[in-house]
């Protein structure tokens, strides 16, 4: 009697165990995509605790196809790897036209006027279909990024939307900037995926000037300032953003308001002194479009994306009107290089301005660079190896700045600025390890076309 009633009593509590376990079963795949969301932007932080706390415990894991895996970025890689050591180590010198360029660059850094607020209308100017910053006439360079690093902040406000802390300034003229503060030291390494941590305020001035070097204008005119915290930013700082500041000994520090903007998670100044990058804000006429990057990764270490499934993926991108025509797809393949130059495998989205036809690819956002100078991830330039295509004036470019000297080239732009320097001689060096890495990959697909140039190199 007694044994029957535990054996009915017992089956009960599975039925109603397996009724609650098909209902949270049911309710995850009905958040999937907010899940999805979520977790994207969580990876993102870095934070490991997080990650742990957001694995679906009852979702169906795909298994990794390895296979494919191997087909497609290891790979790709293996070529790549093997032509780089194929490529002659030519050591080429710049070539006069090259050392003029850089030069003329140079100059242009210089502070050639005192800082107004028609430096701002000037910049603003600047901003066109193609180019944050024109090729040539550009002699007031030097003196709107002296402005950017020394003109009044008289307001300081939260910029409410992103995951990422940082400070929207309006500096004396009107003109606005966004102040993203430092979080690691130079030599600081950031291990894990490619996509982790937290901002870097260096890799964002790094990134702007190796833009130039590369004669890819589309980054906003990005400077290094230290700041004092209390005088500077609190003083003016609208009650949102003051609430979040606190002392911590002897240092002020504070935590912002964004989407995982928390208390426990501040960034401290040394005393009131706070190093970080400020990044000219775009003319407010300007409407940017945001798109979703076609080489988006999954944020998730149990899944793999098409593009890292197919080694076909690019002509399932180019049945898209977006990429089959225009400029965009060879813009892609421009922004692929530039973040495997800099290590940022994290754009997973990507801006345009919608005032314009054929707007450029910007390169807004580089924060999430130089994690790792001892690690290249190859799969950020999967957009080049899968379609096997680029500009031909990118190509110019990168071919022009082989030879060992990319590195110091871009130290020596840098040396003008207050944060010099800006990169550790580890992610100097990495620069052009990478640059050799991009010319293999080039190599590689113009040997799969029967060394047909035309085919890989195009001409716009
Ligand atoms: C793995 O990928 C390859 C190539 O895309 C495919 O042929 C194969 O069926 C896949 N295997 C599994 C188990 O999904
Ligand atoms: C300040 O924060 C509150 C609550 O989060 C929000 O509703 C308000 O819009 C914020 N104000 C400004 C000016 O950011
Ligand atoms: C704060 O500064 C004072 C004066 O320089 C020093 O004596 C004290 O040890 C500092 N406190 C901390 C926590 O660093
Ligand atoms: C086309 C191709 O390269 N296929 C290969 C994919 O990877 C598997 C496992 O390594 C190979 O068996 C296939 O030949
Ligand atoms: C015309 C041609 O041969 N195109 C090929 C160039 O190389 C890529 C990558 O191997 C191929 O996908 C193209 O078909």
């Amino acid at each position: 009697m007694t044994i029957a009633k535990i054996l009915i009593a017992l089956a009960l509590f599975v039925v109603i165990l397996n009724l609650y376990f098909l209902s949270v079963i049911y309710s995850h795949e009905k958040e999937h995509d907010h899940y999805n969301n979520l977790k994207q932007v969580d990876v993102k932080r870095g934070n490991k605790v997080n990650l742990k706390i957001l694995k679906k415990p009852f979702m169906r894991q795909k298994p990794r196809n390895l296979s494919a895996e191997i087909n497609t970025t290891i790979l790709a890689t293996r070529k790549i790897l093997s032509a780089v050591s194929n490529l002659k180590n030519v050591h080429r010198r710049f070539s006069m036209q090259t050392v003029n360029r850089l030069q003329s660059l140079e100059n242009d850094f210089k502070v050639t006027v005192p800082v107004t607020s028609d430096l701002w209308d000037a910049a603003a100017k600047w901003v066109s279909e193609r180019e944050t910053i024109p090729d040539g006439n550009t002699q007031l360079l030097g003196s709107v990024l002296n402005a950017l690093s020394s003109s009044k902040i008289i307001r300081a406000e939260n910029t409410r939307k992103g995951t990422q802390l940082k400070i929207l300034i309006t500096l004396e003229g009107g003109q606005k900037a966004l102040f993203k503060p430092q979080w690691y030291k130079r030599e600081e390494i950031i291990a894990g995926p490619v996509y982790a941590g937290k901002d870097r305020h260096n890799g964002e001035i790094a990134a702007f000037h190796l833009s130039l070097l590369l004669g890819l204008r589309r980054v906003p005119l990005t400077v290094g300032r230290t700041v004092d915290l209390r005088r500077e930013i609190l003083s003016v700082a609208e009650h949102n953003l003051t609430k979040t500041f606190f002392q911590d000994g002897n240092n002020t520090c504070f935590y912002g308001v964004c989407y995982y903007c928390r208390p426990d998670d501040a960034v401290c100044a040394n005393r009131d002194i706070m190093e970080g990058a400020v990044i000219l804000w775009l003319p407010d006429q300007l409407q940017l479009k945001k798109h979703r990057h076609p080489w988006q990764r999954t944020y998730r270490a149990d899944t793999l994306a098409k593009w890292e499934l197919s080694s076909s993926y690019c002509s399932t991108v180019r049945k898209n009107a977006l990429y089959s025509q225009g400029p965009r797809l060879l813009d892609i393949i421009d922004t692929a290089i530039f973040d495997f130059l800099i290590d940022n495998g994290d754009r997973h989205h990507y801006e345009v301005l919608s005032s314009f036809g054929h707007s450029v690819v910007l390169l807004l956002d580089n924060g999430k660079s130089f994690g790792n100078p001892h690690v290249d991830h190859i799969d950020i330039l999967a957009p080049l190896y899968q379609c096997c295509r680029l500009r031909k004036s990118t190509w110019y470019q990168l071919w022009m700045l082989q030879g060992g000297k990319l590195g110091e080239w871009l130290d020596r732009l840098m040396r003008n600025s207050h944060l010099h320097p800006v990169l550790s001689a580890a992610h100097i060096a990495a620069l052009d390890r990478r640059l050799g890495l991009v010319l293999a990959a080039v190599h590689v697909c113009i040997a799969e076309n029967n060394s047909r140039e035309d085919r890989v190199i195009i001409d716009d």
